[in-house]
């Protein structure tokens, strides 16, 4: 959480926007080509453009999806200071998966739902990404039925920046019309922003639920479609709000040498 926010808002108690919190799912690779069968994922709940802080995180459900049929994931908790150097340590968890045939494979991560006392609400963001093994493209424009979901249209593996990506969000089955897409970098620490402003690109689905952005870079970037589900009691007693998000992750490469 920003300072200038939280003294924005105590100064005016005027609703400012959340500062974006992502479930960060990322693969080693996208692609799995030549005699390489191994893949491993790591997944944390952070903000990715700003590098932190990493929060509290579970995972209540997970899997790697191929042609309708989904294989369990085995994750290691690895404990991570919430902040570089911090004493805080909170969970984010690592596992290494073996593709043993051709084909694309939809891995989610359905966490648990992460009290934010800030925006008295609970966040709960169901994630995907994509690894394409060996060739066989076909079955990445399907849903694997999540209740929240990013469904791309544009191909999610082997992107150039520069590339535009299309998804259609659907929260609890339906298509979410006008609701915000948050857009974030995974920031490997070495790129700052000139304001604010900058850490979160902002987009929104139109009546139908589709939306797009085009890539500026290459690296990981983050999609996260916020999404409504319902309520859920919090330790206190009391009744919150659950933002239900939709996240994809999708990996852009860099512009080949020889080309301007
Ligand atoms: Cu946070």
């Amino acid at each position: 959480m920003k300072k200038t926010v939280a003294l924005v808002t105590s100064l005016l108690a005027l609703p400012v926007a959340a500062q974006a919190h992502f479930v960060v799912l990322k693969p080693s690779t996208d692609v799995l080509e030549g005699n390489k069968r191994t893949v491993t994922l790591e997944a944390r709940f952070t903000h990715p453009m700003e590098g932190g802080p990493n929060m509290d995180f579970g995972i209540v459900d997970s899997g790697a999806v191929i042609n309708g049929k989904k294989m369990k994931l085995r994750w290691k908790e690895v404990k991570i200071p919430a902040m570089e150097g911090s004493a805080k340590k909170v969970p984010s968890f690592k596992t290494e998966f073996r593709v043993r045939r051709p084909g694309v494979y939809q891995f989610y991560v359905d966490p648990k739902p992460y009290f934010e006392p800030a925006e008295g609400k609970f966040i709960k963001q169901i994630t995907k990404v994509y690894i394409e093994a060996f060739g066989l493209e076909e079955g990445w424009d399907k849903p694997i039925g999540l209740k929240a979901e990013i469904v791309p249209l544009t191909r999610p593996f082997g992107i150039w920046e520069g590339n535009t990506f299309r998804g259609r969000v659907f929260i609890n089955g339906k298509p979410a019309a006008n609701v915000d897409v948050e857009v974030e970098y995974l920031n490997p620490g070495n790129v700052e922003v000139p304001a604010d402003a900058f850490v979160t690109q902002v987009i929104k689905t139109d009546e139908n639920g589709y939306f797009v952005y085009t890539i500026p870079w290459a690296g990981w970037w983050g999609f996260s479609a916020i999404g409504d589900g319902g309520k859920l009691r919090h330790k206190d007693g009391k009744l919150y709000p659950v933002e239900l998000d939709a996240v994809i992750w999708v990996k852009a490469y860099p512009k080949p040498n020889g080309v301007r």
